[in-house]
């Protein structure tokens, strides 16, 4: 079995990034609450998410979402984040909450509304230049409610069509990240609904195309891990969105729901190089924290997704590999289990320390009076989810 002190040189590379939504109200469509200190524009997300990444070390990097954080001047606000000593990462484009896309986006049977959703795109890019984002993420809503709605065959023509457009305007170093999710809000069929249906776009687009993985974007008792197994073997997965669904598309905190899925998945990351130095893929949250505190929310998710890493990283591939080639079933399986029930707490507490950071980051974040400070300073904080 690997050493602790063997795992930490891929344990210091670990970023995760931040979405700047995770920081406003959400709710669902029964009622949304706001907590106090709620942000109320673009900066003050971005100082949470610093907050983030002080306290772990682990979240060198917010997301933005357009245009819940349009802004007159975006190398300003990358000014902002780099002196709260965190960047500005993906770029979420936004097809979804326009009346206008009721019927679709990309795949909207009308040519004008075809055209707005990719200008909305291209924008997309113009703000990427500016803040030096590598990825552009696309979620698209679109589908149908009813049989017979739309045409299937057509809709997915029009969306390579205008995804075509898209991606011819990214510059070389830039990326698109296709989201995939089978349901909501479109509840017959979606237009990107599967990992093979946003596999076979990008594979169509050309290499600076990839998949999105969103861990709650599933059908229960979905094989995440295959899925992930065999992105990473076709390099292509491009992205993560983590959260964790009982449900649904729960969006709750990263491995609340099924930590040994979380460790599954990261052990496939870790086996298809993905944590290797200059991987390509990005692990992201994608959460939205409806009844907890968004900031110390943040920190609990990312604090799991670097437990259930470490774990992952101490499984015994050597011994697993002689196991399996003998065909040792419950061998196998039990070097597999002690990686996962291996508590790494207190190593990783005394690995904080000595980098500098609170050996518990939660009760750091308790104990900072950050909670209270924002409370107090931001009155009437926006709501950055849904219906925004
Ligand atoms: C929607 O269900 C998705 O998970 C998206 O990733 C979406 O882009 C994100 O929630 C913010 O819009
Ligand atoms: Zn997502
Ligand atoms: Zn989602």
């Amino acid at each position: 079995m690997p050493t602790f002190d063997d795992i930490t040189p891929v344990l210091d590379r670990l970023a995760i990034e931040v979405p700047s939504w995770a920081y406003g109200n959400s709710g669902t469509r029964f009622k949304v609450f706001s907590t106090p200190g709620t942000p109320r524009n673009p900066e003050e997300k971005i100082a949470d998410a610093a907050k983030v990444h002080e306290l772990t070390g682990l979240a060198p990097t917010v997301a933005l979402h357009i245009p819940w954080d349009k802004v007159d001047d975006y190398a300003a606000l990358k000014r902002y984040a780099n002196d709260h000593g965190v960047d500005l990462g993906t770029i979420n484009s936004n097809t979804f909450q326009d009346d206008v896309y009721k019927l679709g986006s990309l795949t909207h049977i009308d040519p004008a509304v075809r055209r707005k959703a990719i200008d909305h795109h291209l924008e997309c890019i113009e703000i990427m230049n500016a803040t030096g984002s590598r990825d552009l993420k696309i979620w698209l809503a679109d589908g149908t409610n009813y049989p017979g709605q739309g045409d299937i065959r057509t809709r997915q023509d029009l969306m390579h069509e205008a995804l075509q457009e898209i991606y011819a305007q990214l510059a070389d170093d830039q990326r698109m990240v296709l989201e995939y999710k089978f349901f909501e809000p479109a509840f017959y069929h979606t237009d990107v609904p599967d990992w093979g249906t946003s596999y076979a776009h990008v594979a169509a687009l050309g290499d600076k195309a990839f998949v999105c993985l969103d861990t709650g974007h599933h059908a229960p008792g979905t094989n995440i891990e295959f899925i992930v197994a065999q992105l990473l073997r076709l390099g292509k997965l491009g992205s993560f969105d983590f959260n964790s669904r009982f449900y649904a598309d729960d969006d709750l905190i990263v491995g609340a729901a099924d930590p040994f899925q979380l460790f599954r998945i990261m052990v496939e990351v870790v086996r298809g190089g993905g944590l290797d130095e200059g991987s390509g893929v990005a692990l992201m949250l994608d959460q939205c924290h409806n009844i907890e505190d968004k900031v110390p929310g943040q920190i609990r998710s990312v604090l799991n997704v670097q437990e259930m890493t470490a774990r992952a990283l101490l499984l015994d591939r050597e011994a697993l590999t002689q196991a399996q080639q003998a065909g040792d079933v419950l061998t196998a399986n039990a070097i597999y289990m002690d990686a996962f029930y291996t508590d790494v707490r207190p190593l990783l507490a005394e690995y904080r320390e000595k980098r500098g950071l609170p050996a518990d980051p939660m009760a750091a974040y308790a104990e900072s009076g950050y909670q209270a400070k924002i409370a107090a300073e931001r009155v009437g904080g926006q709501q950055a989810g849904w219906g925004a």
